[in-house]
């Protein structure tokens, strides 16, 4: 016997239609917290505990104060290098030290770091020698470590350039079936650059390992973040190229180093890239030849100072036990010796060959590049007998 659809709803009128079944947002999974990840508060007390952010060992964590008290004090000496014409410019990364140096022990030796002009402590703490960092800024030189043995591609000017090299990089390592990591730093203002945008979005469809740590210290040079972006925050440009982000305290050096640890692990697993914002604050201007006073008020300045990365560390490291005031003076010692060897070397004029100008180019040079590099040498021997 048949029933019609009418006979069996008068059978059953109390029985619902099932609910329209909503597919799950594809896009939860991709989207920063609503809040920066803290850990510690501006005091250094530590915040309740919480499962996706366990906190870092705390011998890691004594590392990265070390490593930001030594990072402090060789930013002083090169800002003061720059004042005795040792110097031909540089950008502080002042009050930035958590990310600096948190990007660096989140990584392995042998994983990749593209920085930019700004990140000379980053490097020093990663190990290279400051003189070698310092090349570029002094007008020596391109880059004055080896970018290939250091596993550390030359500072970028260029704004946003170093994130399609680090996509390429990254996505040829996972190619050659090596579990390599490449970080990205890159700040608020060069994320309105089409490489950021070019280079996440190879990183996401060719699933390289990339970490694009974004250091939002409010300015790009005299532009606020708020003439920057209108998105609700700079980690939320992840979602639209299908790339997971978060948002961290960015001077909060515990969270800093939970979430890039984090995030490295993601690009390891081979999961594809992932986007960190952290919210920090540049407190010196934007380079020596920069006069920040003419577009920020000195109160903002003053109150990121009571968000000290450095206090914020020590106090917590103190508390913990595994800090005290005689291993704090000898990591200042350890500083000021670091700093007295740099100021000390870079005393030391360079002696450069002008035609090593043309070195490097290519790897085969052009025919223009021969005739500049012979036109040039001709005007130096010129030079040198009319000086005889
Ligand atoms: C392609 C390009 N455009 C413009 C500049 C000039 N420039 C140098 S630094 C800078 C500001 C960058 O700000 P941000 O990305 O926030 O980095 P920050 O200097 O704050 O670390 C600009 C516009 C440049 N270097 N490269
Ligand atoms: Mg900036």
């Amino acid at each position: 016997m048949t029933t019609t659809p009418q006979a069996a709803r008068r059978a059953s009128p109390r029985t619902r239609r099932p609910a329209t079944p909503t597919a799950p947002d594809p896009a939860a999974g991709l989207l920063p917290r609503t809040e920066p990840v803290r850990l510690l508060n501006p005091d250094g007390t530590l915040l309740p505990a919480r499962a996706d952010y366990p906190e870092p060992p705390v011998e890691a964590l004594r590392e990265m104060y070390r490593r930001m008290v030594v990072g402090r004090r060789f930013d002083a000496q090169a800002t003061a290098l720059t004042k005795q014409g040792r110097l031909a410019v540089y950008p502080s990364s002042r009050g930035q030290e958590a990310c600096q140096v948190g990007g660096v022990l989140a990584l392995r030796d042998d994983d990749w770091v593209f920085p930019t002009y700004r990140e000379s402590m980053a490097l020093t703490a990663r190990g290279i020698d400051p003189v070698e960092v310092l090349t570029l800024l002094r007008g020596d030189w391109h880059c004055g470590y080896d970018p290939a043995q250091r596993r550390t591609a030359p500072q970028c000017t260029p704004l946003a350039t170093q994130c399609v090299h680090a996509a390429g990089l990254a996505y040829g390592e996972s190619y050659q079936g090596r579990d390599t990591v490449a970080l990205v730093y890159i700040g608020d203002g060069a994320t309105s650059e089409g490489d950021f945008h070019e280079g996440v979005n190879f990183a996401a469809v060719f699933k390289a390992p990339v970490v694009y740590f974004v250091q939002n210290n409010r300015y790009a040079i005299s532009v606020p973040l708020s003439r920057q972006t209108a998105a609700p925050s700079l980690a939320y440009k992840g979602v639209g190229y299908g790339v997971p982000s978060e948002q961290v305290d960015g001077n909060d050096p515990m969270a800093v180093l939970a979430v890039l640890t984090r995030a490295v692990e993601h690009a390891r697993a081979g999961k594809g890239p992932f986007l960190v914002e952290a919210h920090t604050y540049r407190m010196e201007p934007h380079t020596n030849a920069d006069d920040a006073s003419r577009y920020r008020d000195a109160d903002e300045v003053e109150a990121w100072r009571d968000r000290d990365p450095l206090t914020r560390l020590e106090t917590y490291l103190r508390g913990r036990d595994v800090l005290d005031d005689a291993a704090v003076a000898e990591i200042t010692e350890q500083a000021e010796t670091y700093a007295a060897q740099l100021r000390e070397r870079m005393n030391t004029q360079p002696t450069v060959d002008p035609l090593s100008l043309f070195d490097h180019v290519y790897a085969e040079p052009t025919a223009q590049l021969v005739e500049q590099r012979e036109q040039v040498r001709a005007e130096l021997a010129a030079a040198a007998e009319e000086d005889a």
